[in-house]
């Protein structure tokens, strides 16, 4: 069972809860109405309003440390389930951003604590969905389902489903099954394209049962990447 918090403002609910896991139960998903720092990734900024979804699920698991990466994927196959339901062309760029026509729709940003054990994994998950105007600086490259359909809609029936959803996966996640890797693969954006990552060009060719990427470089060594940020060739020129 999830159990929905409710916070009208909160600079971030990844934030919060890394502050204050200890008073919250596994599966607890936090949902605030406004958000007035949303981060990213490497301190980056995410862009929040009233009009949009913006959570995190607190899940206290007895997984392995080397088992949290996948998680971070998992949650963008979920995404895609979700998203899919009221658009086409969405997409997973591995390994956390959700795209509809190549647009960011949504961001997830895992984070844990734990010492020698897993103490709280963070996933915090930011949704465009009736927004239509974003700032300048990202407004060529973000999107929201009302942008995309025209249409305005429920934000806590989507977070209801999103619940359902990652449930379902999740389930099947403890269990060692990696069904998801398949989702993921599948509606990637970058599989089978050359992309730019970690200052180097490479053919992306694969998604590892680790998480990681598979790549080829421009001399033909094939290697796995764990983390870095991509930029797709078409999205930069050499
Ligand atoms: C992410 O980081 O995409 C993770 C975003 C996670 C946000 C959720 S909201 C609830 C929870 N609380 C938080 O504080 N965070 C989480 P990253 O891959 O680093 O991408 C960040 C980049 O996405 C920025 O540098 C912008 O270019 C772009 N961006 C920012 N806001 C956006 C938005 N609303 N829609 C699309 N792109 C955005």
């Amino acid at each position: 069972m999830y159990k929905k918090v409710y916070f009208d403002t909160l600079s971030s609910t990844n934030t919060y809860l890394k502050h204050n896991y200890k008073n919250y139960s596994d599966n607890t998903v936090l949902i605030c109405k406004e958000q007035t720092g949303g981060h990213g990734r490497l301190g980056r900024s995410w862009v929040s309003s009233t009009d949009n979804i913006s959570l995190s699920l607190l899940l206290k698991p007895f997984i392995k440390i080397n088992q949290i990466a996948r998680l971070s994927l998992m949650t963008s196959a979920v995404i895609h389930e979700v998203i899919n339901k009221y658009t086409d062309n969405v997409l997973i760029k591995w390994p956390n951003d959700i795209l509809v026509n190549k647009k960011k729709v949504s961001g997830i940003l895992l984070e844990s604590i734990y010492s020698d054990k897993i103490e709280a994994i963070i996933i915090g998950v930011g949704i465009n969905v009736n927004t239509t105007v974003f700032p300048d600086e990202i407004a060529s490259k973000a999107t929201s389902l009302k942008l995309e359909t025209d249409k305005d809609y429920d934000l806590e029936s989507i977070i209801d489903e999103l619940i359902t959803t990652f449930d379902r996966y999740y389930q099947k996640y403890l269990l060692d099954d990696l069904e998801f890797l398949n989702i993921c693969r599948k509606y990637s954006s970058v599989i089978n394209k050359m992309i730019r990552i970690n200052d180097e060009e490479v053919f992306v060719l694969d998604i590892l049962d680790n998480g990681s990427l598979l790549v080829k470089n421009e001399v033909g060594l094939v290697k796995e990447i764990s983390y870095g940020e991509i930029t797709l060739k078409d999205e930069y020129k050499r």
